[in-house]
Formats: C-alpha cells, sequence, structure tokens
C-alpha cells in the first residue's frame, strides 16, 4: 500500500493536505477523541462553544493556557517534517490544518491554512482586534483583556461558529484542481473539514488516509495506510 502512495504521489502535480489533531500526538499533544482525548475529560460543550465562553470565560482560558502550555513545550515530529520535504517535491500544494498549534508553521510548511484558527492568538471580543502572542509561558493570571478593555478570547473556532470564509474559499478552489489528497490524523467528524474528501473524491482526486484506526472517510480512500503518521509519512517522503 505504502508504494501505492509513493507511485501516486511521484505524478502528482497538485497535493493538498489535511491534518487532524492524530499528526500531532507523536508530539505529545493530547488529541480530542478516542481514549486519552481531551473530550474524555472535558465536555466540548463546556469549553469549545461561543457559549461556554460567555458562561465561564475564566474556565475556558484556563483550559486554553493548559494547553498553551503542553504545545510550547512540544516540537514538531517526524511527520510534520515529512510534510515540508513533501511541499517540496509537488509542483502545486496546500496544507489545510484542523490543529491550532502552529507545528507545521514552526516545521517550516509554506503554504499552511488554519481551518480552526490558531491557540497562539486573540481576539477582543469588543473591538474585534486580532493579536498573536508567542510567549504565555506565565502562570495563569485571569481573563487577558484588549486595551480598549474588552475581552480576549482565544483566536479559534468553537463548535457552532463558521470557517473564516476565504479559508474555505482557497481551500475549495485548490481542492477543484488537486489530483491527489492526503488525509492524515483526522477522525473525520467534524465538520466542515468531514466534507471534504467527499468533494475531492467526486472531482476525481485519489485519496491517501494515514491513520492508526479506521474512520467514517476510511470507507471512501483509494488508499489507507494504518499506523502512526510520525512513522509513515517519512517513508513516503523519503519515497518520492
Ligand atoms: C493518529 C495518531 C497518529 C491518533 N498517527 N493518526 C450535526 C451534524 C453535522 C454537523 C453538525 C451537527 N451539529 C453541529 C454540527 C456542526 C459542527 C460539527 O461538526 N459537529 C459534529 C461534532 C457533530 N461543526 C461546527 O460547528 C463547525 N462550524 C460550522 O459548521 O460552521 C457552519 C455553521 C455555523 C453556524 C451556523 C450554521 C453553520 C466548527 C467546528 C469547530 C471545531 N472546533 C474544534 C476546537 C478548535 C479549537 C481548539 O483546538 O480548541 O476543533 S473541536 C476539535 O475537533 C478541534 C479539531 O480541529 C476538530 C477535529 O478533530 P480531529 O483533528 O479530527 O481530532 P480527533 O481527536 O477527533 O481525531 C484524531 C485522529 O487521529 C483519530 O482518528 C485518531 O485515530 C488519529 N490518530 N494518533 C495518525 N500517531
Ligand atoms: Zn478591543
Amino acid at each position: 500500500m505504502i508504494t501505492r502512495a509513493i507511485e501516486t504521489l511521484k505524478n502528482s502535480t497538485s497535493l493538498f493536505v489535511l491534518t487532524g489533531a492524530g499528526i500531532s500526538a507523536a508530539s505529545g499533544i493530547p488529541t480530542f477523541r478516542g481514549k486519552d482525548g481531551l473530550w474524555k475529560k472535558h465536555r466540548a460543550l463546556d469549553l469549545a462553544t461561543p457559549q461556554a465562553f460567555n458562561n465561564n470565560p475564566a474556565l475556558v482560558w484556563e483550559w486554553y493556557h493548559w494547553r498553551q502550555k503542553i504545545i510550547l513545550r512540544s516540537k514538531p515530529n517526524p511527520a510534520h517534517v515529512a510534510l515540508v520535504e513533501l511541499e517540496t517535491k509537488v509542483k502545486e500544494y496546500l496544507l489545510l490544518t484542523q490543529n491550532v498549534d502552529n507545528l507545521h508553521q514552526r516545521a517550516g510548511s509554506r503554504h499552511v491554512l488554519e481551518l480552526h484558527g490558531n491557540i497562539f492568538r486573540t481576539q477582543c471580543i469588543q473591538c474585534g482586534i486580532k493579536a498573536s502572542h508567542a510567549d504565555i509561558e506565565t502562570p495563569f493570571v485571569g481573563i487577558p483583556k484588549c486595551s480598549c478593555g474588552g475581552m480576549l478570547r482565544p483566536d479559534v473556532v468553537w463548535f457552532g461558529e463558521p470557517i473564516p470564509p476565504s479559508i474555505w474559499q482557497t481551500t475549495v478552489d485548490f481542492l477543484n484542481k488537486a489530483d491527489t489528497v492526503i488525509i492524515c490524523g483526522t477522525s473525520g467528524v467534524v465538520w466542515p473539514a468531514a466534507a471534504l474528501p467527499e468533494m475531492a473524491k467526486s472531482k476525481g482526486s485519489t485519496l491517501i488516509e494515514i491513520n492508526i484506526e479506521a474512520t467514517p472517510i476510511s470507507q471512501m480512500v483509494d488508499i489507507f495506510l494504518g499506523g502512526k503518521s510520525s512513522e509513515i509519512l517519512p517513508k513516503i517522503a523519503a519515497g518520492i
């Protein structure tokens, strides 16, 4: 199967990659679902919705601050690095990540779009201004405030919130021409990301999925590679 994936990628001129939390698992960042996933300990509705933030912004911030600290202490793993290499080997490339952890950018990927925002950016709920915060490794001191006095929120996309339209449009435009799609480390249950494999399939792309277990996407892919992305992606990158 891996040989087939390598052959497909050798002939690809337009590669779209969709990543999810599983690609960062080898960096020590917890995934959402599954046995040790974040949603085992916390209810998504209490932490990852605009209503949760309205009801208890301090709780939501504490959770994000805890995750920021884990991410800051982590580093890109061989899967992130392999994608950097893949990008140099195809003519056209777009990486869409559902992750908010910055690890693709830290690894050196160039064409990266963030579907669900970035955990190191904030947005003011009053004036809307966005800002990056790369150095949050301080004890949690409470809800951060904007210079306008408004509360800052993490600049991430919560359940019930729309995806930034320009990111979605660029994604759809690229998918229309992608000959190959890699779907890596996502459970494929969160929309609208979950719709992308089907969209690509209907346009005739070859779909390659990398995951430690089968997902709802697996039934429609052309090549399923079962295993850790930190082991499989480097083999692929070395082979093409
Ligand atoms: C490995 C591995 C290794 C492990 N190697 N693999 C009913 C039906 C359909 C849709 C809806 C519905 N009700 C509501 C909706 C819409 C909703 C949705 O999809 N809900 C479903 C859960 C039911 N979606 C939304 O609300 C989205 N917005 C939207 O639809 O806008 C349109 C709209 C808005 C308003 C009105 C009307 C329309 C927004 C979704 C935002 C998701 N946000 C989060 C939090 C982001 C910020 C943060 O990080 O805190 O995004 S939730 C969480 O899930 C996070 C992730 O990006 C996202 C996806 O998770 P992911 O990446 O797939 O991770 P896991 O943990 O699920 O899976 C990991 C995978 O890796 C597993 O498969 C493992 O096997 C694998 N793995 N180790 C390879 N080493
Ligand atoms: Zn403000």
